[in-house]
């Protein structure tokens, strides 16, 4: 017990320790620790309309945001840290398109840029827009389907100023662009993303607070997420309004929610185990509930109420990594716990050290199952310099996903990240993600090895898994 602690502050902590071990090792959480079961495997032939795509974000390509919170936070790191021209896809972008094309990918995930298409507030930037409407005709004419991403961790320099997603006019604002958006550009795209990875972005920037506005209050944190699942809500309902007066297609619109698979770092150990599951429940689950059932709780710990239930036609789910934890004590903070480095042997990292797991790719699709709505896989790659290495983990990806379709899951594509080595955030321009690399230096291209054995399965269209 550390000192001063008062006895209602004991009790609660008591109460939310109990609620804990109810709800990840009561009912309905078993999955946490079993381990997928093994097939004989087959051969599975994706659907002719399955999805095959790359994806990029506005911030991570385009070059010289300097109107967003990102830039402004850029400026005090080192200038090799800083995202600059990037890829200068805004420029640019015609030829990479090309690019993607001729590796036969039939999707395209790409972010609108939400400080370039409203710089200030309520004045919308019809040069920026029209950008992006040649951006979407460009893939269109490519016969590349256009998935759109609204907010990809930037937000415009106005808003920050306001408070950000602490803003308790923040939803609303967003419901204002993506309404915007959706009218401008909507009659070409028929894909949304809203959000991507809410609680990553909860996470770094209000959390950790490696990422602005470099906040560490769990209180702001849950503030948040709860206005980013609120912003998603408005904007589903925008987009569907604008889509029915225009008598346009109905469009899908989903989120983009970053999954990892949490493994206890000792599977002997009830609390360890309890770190993992609080995790899976906390990052993987909670706001899907959320946006299915209108609202979602973890006990004694945090909530979330929505205006409206059932605001997803997909889940977008972006896997990476499976993490092991274990407990370090009975606060949050604590359970949430601490990470462990695997003692296996065999176990392969990417670049920045995060371990390689692709069946859990397999457990995750199994998993999300459970909502029976569609499955994009969003995001799915690996920062390595041995591009060996990414040709053999998007096959064995795509295997795991050949494997959960086999077995009936409904997943409508997979978008490998990214089509472009890019600005990896706080981690700057040394990870290489691309299919296709970037001499930052003169902005060449060179198609990875690995981008074309993607291509041979895109065009084979089946694999044995
Ligand atoms: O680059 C990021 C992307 O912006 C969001 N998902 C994870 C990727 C790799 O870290």
């Amino acid at each position: 017990m550390r000192p001063g602690k008062t006895k209602h502050e004991l009790k609660r902590i008591i109460c939310i320790n109990l609620a804990l071990i109810f709800v990840v090792v009561g009912p309905g959480c078993a999955g946490i620790l079993k381990t997928s079961k093994k097939t004989a495997g087959g051969t599975f032939t994706f659907p002719k309309n399955f999805i095959w795509g790359a994806g990029t974000s506005s911030h991570q390509v385009e070059g010289n945001n300097t109107n967003n919170d990102w830039w402004q936070w850029e400026q005090s790191l080192p200038l090799n840290m800083r995202s600059g021209r990037s890829c200068d896809e805004w420029n640019r972008f015609e030829d990479d398109f090309k690019l993607a094309q001729n590796l036969g990918l039939t999707a395209l995930r790409f972010s609108i840029e939400w400080s370039r298409v409203e710089p200030s507030p309520g004045q919308f930037d019809a040069k920026s827009l029209e950008r992006y409407r040649e951006m979407i005709l460009s893939l269109r004419s490519k016969g590349i389907e256009p998935i759109i991403t609204l907010e990809h961790f930037t937000i415009p320099l106005w808003l920050a100023k306001r408070g950000g997603w602490l803003a308790e006019e923040s939803p609303e604002l967003f419901k204002e662009f993506a309404r915007k958006t959706a009218e401008e550009l909507g009659g070409d795209v028929h894909y949304w993303i809203t959000i991507n990875e809410p609680a990553t972005y909860m996470y770094k920037s209000y959390m950790l607070g490696t990422w602005p506005p470099g906040e560490k209050s769990t209180n702001d944190a849950f503030k948040v997420i709860q206005n980013l699942a609120k912003a998603h809500v408005l904007a589903y309902g925008e987009i569907k309004e604008v889509y029915a007066k225009r008598a346009w297609k109905a469009p899908m619109v989903g989120v983009a929610q970053q999954v990892v698979i949490f493994a206890p770092c000792s599977p002997f150990s009830l609390w360890d185990r309890i770190s993992a599951g609080l995790r899976d429940k906390m990052i993987n689950h909670l706001l899907i509930d959320a946006l299915i059932r209108g609202k979602a709780a973890i006990p004694g710990v945090f909530s979330i109420k929505l205006p409206k239930a059932r605001t997803l036609d997909f889940i977008g789910l972006n896997y990476y990594t499976r993490e092991h934890v274990h407990a370090r004590g009975f606060l949050l903070a604590d359970i949430l716990g601490a990470e462990c480095i695997s003692a296996n042997p065999h176990t392969k990292w990417n670049s920045l050290g995060w371990e390689i797991y692709p069946e859990g790719l397999y457990e995750i699709i199994k998993a999300f199952s459970r909502y029976k709505l569609p499955i994009l896989i969003s995001e799915n790659g690996i920062c390595t310099d041995d591009d060996a290495e990414r040709s053999v983990f998007i096959a064995a990806h795509l295997k795991a996903v050949a494997r959960a379709m086999d077995e009936g899951a409904h997943v409508i594509g997979y978008l490998y990240w990214s089509l472009l080595d890019n600005y990896e955030w706080a981690e700057g321009f040394a990870p290489r993600f691309g299919l296709v690399g970037v001499d930052y230096a003169t902005e060449e291209r060179t198609v990875r090895g690995s981008a074309k054995k993607y291509g041979e399965i895109i065009k084979c269209g089946k694999l044995d898994y």
